[in-house]
């Protein structure tokens, strides 16, 4: 297949040389605007909405423990609602998602709780499609534990989530330990709240939503027989049989309440809480146990110092867009942005003209290494820390696999032009740590090694989320990880050479192994073809896999079959939810610019499908040098998109970048 693809490469080396030039032009203009987009940190700090249950989450948060939101910052949450509401009435899972029941409800309860009428027009439609799709007691087990917060659900209709799971010998397959960070820091201030039954009593806006809200008067419903009632909008992941016999056993259990063992439950889940607060500044691993620990800790002690904490913290989770006022899926994406940043600066021919801007990134990554494990670490089910670098920074404290490869890499690739680079010991350290990450399968999982069985995801209980139950290998961490392994072969010659080449054969073959028929790779957290592409080929090719592999040429070859008439490519979110690659409807430059670097690395020789990828990157560059806005390229747990608003600065600059090399500089 790539032979006769190869049979039809040519272009006309004046039209190469033609575009080379608008392409340097173009290079050009782009390192500037990526310069000037550069905060005085050092980092790039970009908008990471997306998901729409966090705002909601955050206004109930503020509602539950009586914490007024100024009049501003209302006005702005309100227009963020209405500018993310489908043409229906519906909020989708995400600002890009067609209508969910979940995040409908709660963005619907938000509007009102901010003071929007119900007679308001989108008030009203969002209302109208909540009662024409089942009414909130539809909505995902999420949403109705935080409507029971506010008394709009009764806590009969939930499943439980008992604290008493903590109490477990670790040994238990179903030990909340064993799970997915993500997911067990989530459950945790959930089995709180659930254990406690935590509910504020209803004011008259409350008891009014009490009726907007169902399509019978509360007091008839009979919220035990909705337990499992949810819409078929949120119903991503069905209840397997074995999460329905875990349900009944669990129920069985409220019933027989046993105060003293509660108690105990409660009190270990605190400690963990706790735990998790102190090790993280407050700002918690992500933003929905942030707003439930906050949450916790207003039941425990209102207006304590814990829970100002953790409110104060939550400012750093909300982020005034283009769009409104909205909660982040993180406190940010700034050391992700910047080791990339610094990379695709590194790649081009004029890296010493932002020489300061490239000093400036580097300290960022520096300095936001984490340098010390957390203590007593194995008492809260952590993996070492130390050496690691996180997806936002130090403060927040969690190290991640691909960040960590991806720090390493940007920290490496400045070293000989800064005074103060990483020391050795800590480059050092980051590749212990990512040795320790590697997985029995030779691959890579996000936070931690995988920890608990592959079946365990049969207890999924979210509805709206794909592969939350443990940390899995991934394409994408394993193929950061394989990268920055071979570079530290490069970078610490003879250095625990045995041990680097065994795991870098490991990575390979699970790379190797994870390749589809079709020669593409499944993304997990990026759409999604093109995204998995764009870091397997990247990996395999760093390894030491030549270009001639057929796994390469496969790879090229599905992205070629691919491109689009105008020479960009375009994959639309929904390929993660669906598993096969979906055609979106604009040219998209983020897509283009993976595709095109995953072609280039891959030694792709169709010169002429590469001219017109990149003739599409020009045509699509603004005038500011970077490139305007475009659908929504981020993702996780198969069904949630979220915004990497940086991307389109520096992935298409660095495509122009490599292309550029590919064809000699004009
Ligand atoms: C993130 C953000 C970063 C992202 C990368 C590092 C880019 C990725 O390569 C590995 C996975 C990771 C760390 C990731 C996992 C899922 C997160 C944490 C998020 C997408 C940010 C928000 C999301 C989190 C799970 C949102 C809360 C929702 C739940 C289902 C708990």
């Amino acid at each position: 297949m790539v032979t006769e693809k190869q049979s039809k490469t040519h272009v006309s080396p004046g039209l190469e040389s033609r575009l080379a030039r608008e392409a340097d032009e173009a290079l050009r203009r782009a390192l500037d605007n990526l310069a000037e987009r550069q905060s005085e940190l050092g980092c790039w700090t970009g908008d990471y909405g997306g998901p729409m249950f966090l705002l909601p989450m955050y206004v109930i948060l503020c509602r539950v423990a009586d914490q007024e939101i100024p009049r501003e910052r209302r006005g702005r949450m309100i227009t963020y609602l209405r500018n993310v509401q489908n043409p229906d009435g519906s909020v989708g899972l995400h600002c890009e998602g067609a209508g969910s029941m979940f995040t409908t409800t709660l963005c619907y309860v938000a509007l009102r709780l901010l003071g929007v009428d119900a007679q308001d027009r989108d008030a009203a439609a969002m209302r109208s499609w909540m009662l024409e799709h089942g009414t909130a007691l539809g909505a995902a087990p999420w949403g109705k534990w935080m409507l029971c917060l506010l008394g709009l659900y009764d806590y009969r209709g939930l499943n439980p989530t008992p604290p008493e799971l903590w109490l477990l010998p670790y040994s238990a397959p179903v030990h909340p330990g064993r799970l997915w960070c993500h997911c067990r820091q989530v459950y945790l201030p959930a089995s709180y709240l659930y254990g406690i039954r935590a509910q504020i009593s209803p004011d008259e806006l409350l008891l009014a939503l009490r009726q907007e809200i169902y399509d019978s008067p509360y007091a008839e419903i009979d919220f035990a027989a909705h337990r499992d009632t949810i819409c078929e909008a949120d119903s991503y992941t069905p209840q397997s049989l074995l999460m329905r016999a875990a349900n009944r056993t669990l129920l069985a259990y409220e019933q027989l309440p046993n105060a003293g063992l509660r108690g105990r439950a409660l009190a270990e889940v605190l400690r963990h809480i706790d735990y998790e607060d102190m090790v993280t500044n407050f700002i918690d691993i992500g933003p929905v146990n942030s707003v439930m620990n906050t949450i916790c800790h207003h039941f425990r002690e209102p207006g304590g110092e814990r829970f100002q904490r953790g409110f104060e913290a939550l400012e750093q989770y909300l982020w005034d867009g283009h769009d409104g006022l909205k909660m982040q899926g993180y406190n940010n994406s700034q050391l992700w942005d910047t080791a990339f940043a610094i990379q695709a600066i590194i790649s081009t021919p004029y890296a010493d003209e932002h020489a300061r801007t490239l000093e400036l990134a580097h300290r960022f990554v520096r300095d936001n290494q984490i340098l010390e494990d957390v203590p007593e670490r194995e008492a809260h089910y952590r993996d070492p820390c130390r050496g690691g670098w996180p997806f936002s920074n130090r403060a927040h404290g969690w190290p991640i696999t691909d960040c960590t490869a991806e720090g390493f890499k940007a920290a490496v690739a400045m070293e000989q032009r800064v005074e103060r680079p990483v020391p050795e010991e800590l480059l050092a350290d980051a590749i212990r740590l990512i040795l320790y990450w590697q997985n029995d399968d030779g691959g890579w999982a996000t936070y931690e090694r995988t920890r608990g069985a592959a079946w365990l995801e049969l207890l999924n209980p979210s509805g709206v989320f794909g592969d939350i139950m443990i940390d899995y290998s991934h394409t994408e961490c394993t193929s950061a990880c394989v990268q920055a392994l071979a570079l530290a072969r490069r970078r610490f010659p003879g250095w625990r050479c045995g041990d680097i080449d065994a795991a870098l054969e490991r990575g390979v073959e699970f790379l190797r192994r994870r390749q589809l028929p079709d020669g593409s790779w499944e993304g997990a957290w990026g759409v999604c073809f093109t995204y998995g592409a764009f870091f397997a080929v990247s990996a395999l090719v760093a390894a030491g896999v030549s270009a001639d592999d057929p796994a390469v040429g496969r790879a090229c070859s599905f992205l070629l079959a691919r491109q689009r008439p105008d020479g960009a490519w375009a994959e639309h979110h929904s390929s993660c939810a669906e598993g096969r690659y979906v055609q979106g409807a604009e040219p998209h430059m983020v897509n283009t610019s993976w595709a095109l670097l995953a072609l280039l690395r891959g030694g792709c020789t169709d010169r002429e499908a590469l001219a017109r990828g990149v003739k599409a990157l020009l045509e699509g560059q603004g005038m500011d040098g970077g490139w305007p806005r475009e659908a929504i390229v981020g993702m996780f747990n198969k069904t949630c998109a979220i915004t990497y608003d940086n991307y389109r600065h520096y992935f298409p600059l660095w495509a122009l970048s490599e292309w550029l090399q590919s064809v000699g500089r004009p």
